[in-house]
């Protein structure tokens, strides 16, 4: 799963990428042609701890999310909308998280000279709408070009539905507000659409706040939806704790209130967002988590590992991780009846371990 940090600039991006990630980066402004920052990191599962310490495999590989911390957006009065880079990277991510600023800091001037974080994703969420409004109409004048010397019914159901989404743009919503059939959702794919990626925004918080979550996120409940959430997070003091020892950071924490750390809430924050689920693969070799959405069936699921499994899924071999727990080993597993063989409609649940049978 990739994740793109966006924000106006000077929001806090790169604190905030180094506190999720344990990097290092500077976080001096850097112009919007400079490189995006990227770091990979690994989900925490204790579940995987545990696989790993019954089987001992030479590897163990947990499952991961990768964080892309891109170049600010402008300030409000230059509008010159997005780089091609940017555009580039941000509309490869399977979410966006927009960083806004509530922190003040006199040394750090906002783009816009005054602190509010609310007006700051107004803009932000704008101009993805305006991104999205000029693709949809593009596409639309190329169709009615098309149309004319030659109409089929696909252009006809595409074009139909570009008006639905051209109609909530203009109206300044997000597509992630249309309802769509599968087969719609497949017309757009393509286009990946910016506002219709799901949406996590962190309000970047002082210190002073970090008790007072549901007073910050107050004026953010209106704009989000099913596919949106809201954190606050304050990322200078997440980003100095991840510099700390691990029994250094738990006291730190405690004394400030924070009851997880911001890498624990965001990623669980996101696995609710895009649905997500992971299931195991153990063996001496290796004892590995996969993530796939929660409604996958068990063939596409050992599509994840492999297409070889997918294009020749036989069965699955299934225990739930806690009913091995219970027992430890997967032969005993199999003397008590509680290993499943599931076929293809099989839909794979969170915490499954699995072996699949194939032939190629
Ligand atoms: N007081 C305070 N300062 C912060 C906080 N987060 C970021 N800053 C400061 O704000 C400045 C900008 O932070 P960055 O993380 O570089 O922001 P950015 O969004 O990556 O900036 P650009 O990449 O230049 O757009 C730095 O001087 C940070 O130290 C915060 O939570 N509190
Ligand atoms: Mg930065």
């Amino acid at each position: 799963m990739k994740i793109g940090i966006v924000g106006l600039s000077q929001s806090g991006k790169t604190t905030l990428f180094n506190a999720l990630t344990g990097a290092q980066v500077d976080t001096a402004a850097y112009s919007g042609k400079a490189e995006a920052h990227r770091a990979i990191v690994n989900v925490p599962d204790q579940r995987v701890e545990v696989l790993n310490e019954i089987f001992a495999p030479k590897k163990k590989i947990p499952a991961t999310i990768e964080y892309i911390d891109l170049a600010g957006l402008g300030a409000a009065e230059k509008k010159s909308g997005f780089s091609d880079q940017f555009l580039g990277h941000i509309r490869l991510v399977d979410a966006i998280l927009a960083i806004v600023r509530s922190f003040s800091n006199d040394a750090v001037p906002h783009p816009a000279n005054s602190i509010d974080p609310s007006r700051d994703l107004r803009e932000i969420e704008a101009e993805f709408v305006l991104s999205d409004l000029s693709i949809v109409e593009n596409r639309m004048e190329r169709l009615t070009r098309q149309m004319k010397s030659k109409k089929t019914d696909a252009d006809a159901r595409e074009f139909a539905l570009l008006e639905r989404c051209k109609a909530l743009l203009e109206d300044e919503k997000p597509l992630r507000r249309l309802q769509m059939s599968t087969e719609e959702e497949m017309i757009v794919r393509g286009y990946q659409f910016l506002t219709q990626k799901p949406l996590i925004v962190v309000v970047n918080i002082d210190e002073s706040n970090i008790r007072n979550e549901a007073q910050v996120l107050a004026p953010f409940q209106q704009v989000m939806d099913p596919h949106a959430a809201a954190l606050s997070i304050s990322a200078q003091i997440e980003m100095e704790i991840r510099q700390l020892s691990d029994d250094e950071a738990q006291l730190f924490q405690a004394e400030l209130g924070i009851a997880e750390s911001a890498m624990a809430r965001l990623i669980r924050t996101s696995y609710d967002l895009l649905g997500l689920v992971s299931f195991f693969t153990v063996g001496s070799d290796e004892v590995r988590a996969w993530t796939i959405t929660q409604d996958t069936k068990a063939p596409q699921a050992a599509g994840a590992i492999h297409t070889d499994f997918e294009r020749g899924f036989i069965r699955a071999e299934v225990v739930h991780y806690d009913d091995f727990i219970a027992r430890k080993s997967l032969a005993q597993c199999k003397t008590d009846g509680v290993t499943r063989l599931e076929g293809k409609e099989y839909i794979v649940k969170d915490g499954d371990i699995i072996t699949f049978r194939f032939a190629v």
